[in-house]
C-alpha cells in the first residue's frame, strides 16, 4: 500500500510538471493552528488595510477540512513568471512582472483541473477542488508543508531552484497520498536586503507586510486615493511592485520561465510615455483584457498612472 501511494504521488507530480508547473509537492491536510493565530494577530493590527475579504472566515484559511469536507491531501504547485523580457521604454510607468501575461488564475485553474482528471483516471471516485488566489485558503503556508520552500523575510515564498517569482496553485483531494517533508530551513540567514530596500518600509520584522504601506496593495487592491506620503515613493510603479524580489539573492541567476501564456504582449511592452498618458478605457481593455491588470477598474488605473508619473524622478 505504501509503495502504491509513493508511485501514485510520483506520477501526480510528474503529470503536474508535464502540464507546465515548475514545482510540485504533496502535503497532508491538517489544521495549521499556529499560522492561524499569527494571521488573526495581523488582522487585529489592521495590517490588511481595506482588504475586508481577508476578515471573512479566517479559520477556513488554515483548516482545509472547512473548505472541502473529506479532504485528505493537498497537491501544491508553483509556476514561474520570471522573465527578462519586459517593458522596452524607459521613463514610463512600471508594471509588476506578474501582470505581463495572461491572468494567472485563468492559466493555473485549468491546469489543476486537468491534473484532477488524471488522478480520477488512476483513482476512480477521487474528488478535488482547485485554488489559486481564488478561495479562502492561505496558500503560502502550503508551500512549506509540501516541502517546496520557505517564507522569505519579504513574506513571499522562495524555492531554492526557481526563486520567488512563481504563482501558487493548490489541488485539494479526498485521497491519501505519500507526503513530502515540510521545508523547515530558513535560508535567508542574516540577509535583510528586501527589508532595507522596500521604498515604503512596508515589511515588518515578523515576515508579514503592512498592506497600508505596500505599493502592491495601494496600486491593486486600494479603491481610494493613494496616500500622499506614499506617492513620491512609487518610483513610477503603476500596478504592483517587485522591488523586494528584485534585490533578493535567491532571484539572481534563475532561469526565465518558458510559459508562452506569461509572455508580455508586444503592444504592452512597447508602450510609450504618450501611450500611457493618453490611454482610454477601450484601449485599457484591449491592452490588458487578458491580464490580471483588469482586476483594477479603469478610474483606479488612471489614478495609478497619474501618481506613477508624479513619482518619477523622486527616490522611490
Ligand atoms: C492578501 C494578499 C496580498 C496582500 C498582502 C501581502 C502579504 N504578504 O500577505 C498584498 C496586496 C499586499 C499582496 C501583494 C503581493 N502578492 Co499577494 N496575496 C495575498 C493573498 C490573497 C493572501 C495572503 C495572506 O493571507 N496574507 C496575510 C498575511 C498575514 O499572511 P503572511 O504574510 O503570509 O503571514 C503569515 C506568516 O508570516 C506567519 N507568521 C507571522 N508571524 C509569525 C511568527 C512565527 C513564529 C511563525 C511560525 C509564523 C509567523 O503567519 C502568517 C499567517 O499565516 C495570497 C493568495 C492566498 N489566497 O493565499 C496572495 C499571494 C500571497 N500573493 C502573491 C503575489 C505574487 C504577490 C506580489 C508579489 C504581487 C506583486 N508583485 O505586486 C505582492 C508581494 C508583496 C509582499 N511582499 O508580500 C502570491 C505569492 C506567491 C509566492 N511565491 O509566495 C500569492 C500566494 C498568490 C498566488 N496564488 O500565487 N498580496
Ligand atoms: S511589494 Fe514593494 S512596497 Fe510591498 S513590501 Fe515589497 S518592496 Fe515593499
Ligand atoms: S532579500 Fe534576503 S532577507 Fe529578503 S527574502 Fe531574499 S534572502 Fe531573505
Amino acid at each position: 500500500m505504501g509503495d502504491d501511494l509513493k508511485i501514485l504521488s510520483e506520477k501526480i507530480k510528474q503529470k503536474a510538471l508535464a502540464l507546465g508547473f515548475d514545482i510540485c509537492g504533496t502535503a497532508k491536510a491538517r489544521h495549521l493552528s499556529e499560522q492561524e493565530l499569527h494571521f488573526r494577530a495581523w488582522l487585529g493590527k489592521g495590517m490588511n488595510d481595506r482588504m475586508a475579504y481577508l476578515e471573512r472566515d479566517p479559520a477556513g484559511r488554515f483548516n482545509p477540512e472547512l473548505v472541502f469536507s473529506g479532504v485528505k491531501s493537498l497537491i501544491v504547485a508553483g509556476i514561474s513568471y520570471y522573465s527578462e523580457q519586459g517593458q522596452v521604454e524607459r521613463d514610463v510607468p512600471v508594471l509588476t512582472r506578474y501582470a505581463y501575461g495572461e491572468d494567472y488564475h485563468d492559466v493555473i485553474i485549468p491546469k489543476l483541473r486537468k491534473l484532477l482528471s488524471f488522478i480520477r483516471e488512476k483513482v476512480p471516485g477521487a474528488e478535488g477542488r482547485a485554488f489559486s488566489d481564488t478561495g479562502f485558503l492561505h496558500e503560502k503556508s502550503w508551500i512549506v508543508e509540501a516541502g517546496l520552500g520557505w517564507q522569505g523575510k519579504h513574506s513571499i515564498m522562495i524555492n531554492p531552484q526557481i526563486g520567488s517569482y512563481f504563482f501558487i496553485g493548490i489541488l485539494m483531494v479526498n485521497i491519501e497520498l505519500d507526503y513530502d517533508d515540510p521545508f523547515t530551513r530558513d535560508r535567508c540567514g542574516s540577509c535583510r536586503l528586501c527589508i532595507d530596500s522596500c521604498p515604503t518600509a512596508a515589511i515588518n520584522e515578523d515576515r508579514t507586510i503592512d498592506a497600508r504601506k505596500c505599493i502592491s496593495n495601494l496600486t491593486i487592491e486600494n479603491r481610494g486615493p493613494i496616500p500622499e506620503e506614499i506617492v513620491p515613493k512609487l518610483g513610477g510603479r503603476v500596478y504592483g511592485c517587485d522591488r523586494c524580489q528584485e534585490v533578493c539573492p535567491w532571484n539572481k541567476g534563475i532561469k526565465p520561465h518558458n510559459h508562452p501564456e506569461f509572455r508580455i504582449s508586444e503592444a504592452v511592452a512597447s508602450m510609450t510615455r504618450k501611450d500611457w498618458e493618453s490611454i482610454t478605457e477601450d484601449r485599457f481593455k484591449s491592452l490588458f483584457g487578458r491580464t490580471a491588470v483588469v482586476r483594477v477598474k479603469f478610474p483606479d488605473f488612471r489614478r495609478n498612472i497619474v501618481d506613477a508619473f508624479r513619482s518619477m524622478g523622486t527616490s522611490g
